[in-house]
């Protein structure tokens, strides 16, 4: 038979809708303890509550530190009523059984999310309170938990229909909740201390997130998904920060692909040029740097404006009317910006079918990240591909020198190379690419991918010369036999970037020579599988 609650102990740093839960904890005829803050606020009100301090005969201490770690309310939380032997102890030591929790921690998180010192965020960990909520879960069988005063209704709502008692099933989802509150609170501090320690290293596995929208579906109808944000002080400018301005919901395949956009033309500093992403499913059909924003778009898409269609576009810089007026020529799935004009807004407003999301700004190349992938069983853990390979770290290997456009060009394409699923193999004219092979299996296959595919674009545009003619190309990683380099010289390169570290690099030095064309190696690679 369910018990009324007779005593509830209410201790809460949010302190929303505190008055209004204990008048009606009052009103139940319920008994109420409190600790300093809360119970001044309650009394205030006119509520009536004793002070934890004045039941337990132990004042506040160590700036609170100390408040509700005592026996008597441990003893009264975790004692189970129907044990004759905790029966017992409690009579013996003068303990009352508590028979409600209502906690809400010290903000940890908006502390440290706020950017607060080291002593402040220290000072905002919370022991008392989880130590209360633990107990009263783990007694759920007896004792009500609340961590959250969205639950308040809830509460109320279960007592009013049961004569003062709550459900078990309501006590046993609340201590499922309790345990959730109080993992996720470990959990944030303790991924804030690895910070702290500059672990950028993923030595720990940081799974802490908040949901943020449940999707309609994952990557195929049949299966489920959803889309969670880590918690940040300066959260990472993209997918997680974006406002969606217009728009149906984003699906898990747009997120996806949105994200990955807008990563790649994250590369490229707004201040230096204009730049663009076209994406789909997660490679790029397109990508450019231009004189103006437009032209930077007309760039990339002239790529590959067949898979073009249907994607997801991504913009370095602030949308502007021409651009989102020429984006709206074709079907876009997404654009993404650091920010858009109001009349590029309106403009893009008329489709009904684009989603416009606007970050805020853009993400830092060079930032560490964890990358964290499932598999069978676990998870992968490794920092984000950071790696930025810079005129510096060039080595010239062939006897022709690139040129200084040469050497722009491959870079660019280097960069690209990044965010393209391996075998990638990227070329590149006028910093805009001319043809990308993505995710073979073969690295010659790639090349040959990329050539042909620039081939059917040059023929269905008109052109008299292939775009990949006078172009230079990049491999993510290093060629393993000559055979990707001549297909690429085929193509028309004049210049390769590569990293270099074949056992048959030699070979392939050679092949380039032969054929007049400047090789460098990066000594640095970027696979993405
Ligand atoms: O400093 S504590 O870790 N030590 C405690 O014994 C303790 N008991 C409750 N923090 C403690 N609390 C927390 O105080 C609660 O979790 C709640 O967040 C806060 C409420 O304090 P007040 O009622 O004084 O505003």
């Amino acid at each position: 038979s369910l018990q009324p609650i007779k005593r509830a102990l209410l201790s809460v740093s949010d302190k929303s809708g505190l008055v209004e839960f204990g008048k009606f904890l009052e009103s139940q005829g319920v008994e109420i303890l409190s600790t300093g803050g809360s119970a001044k606020m309650l009394a205030g009100a006119g509520v009536a509550v004793t002070e934890v301090a004045s039941y337990t005969g132990f004042p506040e201490m160590m700036d609170g530190r100390v408040k509700t770690l005592h026996p008597k309310i441990h003893g009264g939380l975790l004692a189970l009523r129907d044990d004759e032997g905790h029966v017992a102890s409690m009579k013996e030591h003068d303990i009352g059984a508590i028979d409600l929790l209502v906690v809400n921690l010290y903000p940890f998180e908006e502390t440290v999310e706020k950017g607060a010192d080291f002593a402040t965020c220290i000072e905002n960990i919370d022991i008392g309170g989880p130590a209360m909520i633990r107990s009263s879960a783990k007694n759920h069988k007896f004792v009500t938990v609340v961590v959250e005063a969205e639950d308040y209704d809830a509460v109320m709502t279960s007592m009013q229909e049961n004569n003062g008692a709550t459900t078990g099933d309501l006590r046993k989802n609340l201590a499922a909740k309790a345990f959730a509150r109080t993992g996720a609170y470990d959990a944030a501090i303790s991924s804030w201390f690895a910070s702290e320690l500059g672990e950028t290293y993923p030595q720990r596995l940081n799974l802490t997130a908040t949901l943020k929208q449940t999707l309609r579906y994952g990557e195929n109808p049949h299966q489920d998904a959803a889309f969670y944000v880590t918690r940040s002080a300066t959260p990472r400018p993209g997918i997680a920060t974006a406002v969606q301005v217009q728009g149906k919901e984003l699906s898990y395949n747009n997120l996806n692909d949105t994200d990955a956009a807008f990563e790649l033309v994250s590369e490229f500093a707004a201040a230096e040029s204009p730049a663009v992403a076209i994406i789909k499913h997660a490679n790029p059909c397109g990508v450019a740097r231009g004189e103006s924003l437009i032209d930077a778009y007309n760039k990339a898409l002239r790529c590959d404006p067949v898979s073009a269609f249907g994607g997801i576009i991504a913009l370095n810089q602030r949308l502007d009317a021409a651009t989102a007026e020429e984006i709206s020529q074709i079907f876009t799935e997404v654009v993404i910006a650091p920010e858009a004009d109001e009349d590029a807004v309106a403009l893009l407003g008329a489709k009904k079918n684009l989603r416009l999301l606007l970050t805020g700004g853009m993400a830092d190349p060079r930032e560490a990240g964890q990358i964290i992938k499932s598999v069978a069983g676990g998870y992968l853990l490794q920092g984000r591909d950071n790696g930025k390979v810079t005129m510096d770290d060039l080595k010239v290997v062939t006897k022709r020198e690139p040129s200084e456009q040469e050497l722009k060009d491959l870079l660019f394409a280097f960069t690209v190379c990044k965010h393209v699923k391996s075998n990638a193999i990227i070329y590149v004219k006028d910093e805009a690419t001319v043809g990308i092979g993505a995710g073979q299996m073969s690295r010659v296959d790639s090349a040959r991918t990329a050539a042909r595919k620039s081939q059917d674009a040059s023929e269905a545009a008109g052109y008299d010369t292939v775009m990949t003619e006078g172009s230079v190309v990049a491999s993510d990683a290093f060629f393993p036999f000559a055979d990707g380099l001549i297909s690429a010289a085929e193509a028309g390169v004049t210049a390769v970037i590569q990293p270099g570290g074949s056992i048959r690099d030699d070979e392939v030095i050679a092949a380039a020579d032969e054929r007049g064309l400047a090789m460098v190696f990066t000594g640095m690679r970027h696979f993405r599988h």
